[in-house]
């Protein structure tokens, strides 16, 4: 064998063993960083979040592929199917709460929108907006205002209006009462900056109404509960305001925190949320990052950028109908 050949041999010996050290590194090798939170009993170091399951044809192998997911924490709708007015069983919820074996065990948070009301939900009365224009019809309750724009099929409410909230808690059909008898353990509340649109529109206690109710929400949950576990979404600027506020809560998830998609966010609006969020890690609460980049090269620079802040990072499509696993990032 001449000399070149050699070094040719050794150079591809060399590629073929650095090749097998990534293989055989790359599974056990993640940067979700040294962050984890204790939520109930339990130590928590990476979660997932998904609200549809447009992809997977049979309700049964949607329960299986939630049971089987490695997440420490699930955040999953109230209900299987919304839209249809389909809630999960008691024996689904727990199905996927335990898991399939020790790593797969996990808590299981329900989203519940608070901040507005959805017309597929099944409190929604076909006669609040017959015309679809909107626009509340005749006869429509008084605390339910004019659609989003945004999002069709969403509608504003006045959430500090006591008839929105029994619907949302307080009695047997309210919807934490529902998602307790279900064996969630503990809601994630979203539309939380509703608040934002009123002040805008002149209700100058709009904030401080959003912390009441979330923290009278919190403290029907937790006596029925003890550890029920409560999570808003957004909002995070109502703690530097209302100190109170993050006593309610068990943690807090915030979107778009380092990216809004493939788009890096202006310096100075992520230095306020990661500011803003700071108070909750302080108080001891945890905090779910998630954010919806596609580029590869940004969806390690989210699990790494929330890492450095102390914070848990997801990244999954802003549909959210599907239950991404990010290469480099494994949940175990
Ligand atoms: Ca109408
Ligand atoms: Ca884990």
């Amino acid at each position: 064998m001449e000399k070149a050949q050699v070094v040719g041999l050794a150079i591809v010996v060399i590629v073929i063993v650095a090749g097998l050290v990534i293989v055989i590194r790359s599974p056990t090798e993640n940067d979700t960083g040294n962050v984890s939170f204790q939520l109930a009993d339990r130590v928590v170091d990476d979660f997932g979040y998904v609200l549809q399951y447009d992809n997977i044809e049979s309700r049964e192998d949607v329960v299986a592929g939630l049971a089987a997911s490695k997440y420490d924490l699930l955040i999953i709708d109230a209900y299987y199917e919304p839209t249809q007015n389909e809630s999960w069983t008691a024996d689904e919820v727990s199905t996927i709460r335990m898991g399939v074996d020790s790593e797969s065990s996990k808590i299981v948070l329900a989203y519940v929108s608070i901040g507005e009301a959805e017309s597929y939900r099944p409190y929604w009365n076909e006669s609040w907006d017959a015309d679809h224009d909107g626009v509340p019809d005749d006869g429509a309750p008084s605390w339910l205002d004019i659609e989003n724009p945004d999002w069709p099929g969403n509608y504003k409410v006045r959430y500090w209006d006591s008839s929105w909230q029994n619907i949302i808690f307080g009695n047997e059909s309210s919807y934490i009462d529902r998602v307790l008898a279900r064996g969630f353990d503990g809601v994630y509340l979203d539309i939380i900056d509703a608040y934002e649109y009123y002040e805008d529109r002149g209700v100058s206690d709009a904030a401080s109404k959003m912390v009441e109710f979330v923290s009278a929400l919190s403290a029907y949950a937790k006596e029925l509960r003890e550890d029920f576990l409560v999570f808003p979404q957004n909002g995070e600027a109502l703690a530097r305001r209302f100190p109170d506020y993050l006593e309610a809560v068990d943690g807090i998830g915030r979107e778009d925190v380092f990216t809004m998609d493939n788009t890096v966010q202006p310096d100075q609006e992520r230095e306020q949320a990661v500011d803003d969020l700071s108070l909750f890690l302080d108080a001891g609460c945890a905090v779910l990052i998630v954010e919806y980049p596609t580029d590869p090269h940004l969806i390690d620079w989210v699990y790494e950028s929330a890492a450095d802040v102390g914070a848990l990072c997801y990244v999954g499509p802003r549909s959210l109908d599907e239950l991404r696993v990010n290469a480099g990032h494994e949940p175990d």
